[in-house]
């Protein structure tokens, strides 16, 4: 009669904001019951609306990424990395990380604890939009802008606008 064990993920939903720079450490604990049998898992990451290479670090399915519980040891660490930037973002963003293919070196069985073999990973976006209220003063003089019929004036404009960070304001007039 093969020995059936649990084996589970802890949290099972995480939220971490995201960071301005560099890669962000995320630990995720992969636990079991106690056994007195070493056990290998395996595991990865699942991209949801957060992108690999771009949003976190992706652990592929080849190569296989395994991990290790010694005999006695129930629970063990694993870092995902969450990709850092800049940049505003419309939503917060997920994926999992993800167990499988639990093993023991006996013919002994283990299951993953139902819905416990994944971790969401929620992601914050924390780059606000600032907005600022702006003056624009714009001379038009005939010579400036080389139109010998425009007679020099003052035009003043008072206008609020919304800047996203990284990115450039471009002010656009009609010349009548
Ligand atoms: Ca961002």
């Amino acid at each position: 009669m093969p020995l059936a064990i649990a084996a589970y993920l802890s949290p099972l939903e995480i939220t971490v904001t995201e960071g301005h720079v560099g890669q962000k450490e995320v630990a995720i604990q992969v636990c079991r019951q106690p056994s007195s049998e070493a056990v290998t898992l395996a595991v990865l990451t699942s991209a949801n609306t957060a992108v690999e290479g771009s949003d976190f670090v992706s652990i592929p399915s080849n190569p296989r990424r395994d991990v290790t519980l010694s005999a006695g040891q129930t629970c063990t660490s694993v870092n995902v990395l969450i990709i850092s930037d800049m940049t505003p973002e419309t939503i917060n963003k997920s994926f999992s990380f993800i167990m499988y293919a639990p093993q023991l070196p006996s013919a002994s069985m283990i299951h993953l604890v139902s819905g416990h073999s994944q971790t969401i990973i929620t992601v914050t976006d924390d780059d606000p939009v600032f907005t600022r209220e702006i003056s624009i003063a714009l001379l038009f003089t005939a010579n400036a802008l080389d139109l010998n019929t425009f007679a020099p004036t003052h035009v003043i404009l008072n206008t609020m606008v919304s800047i996203l960070t990284g990115y450039f304001l471009n002010v656009g007039y009609p010349l009548h």
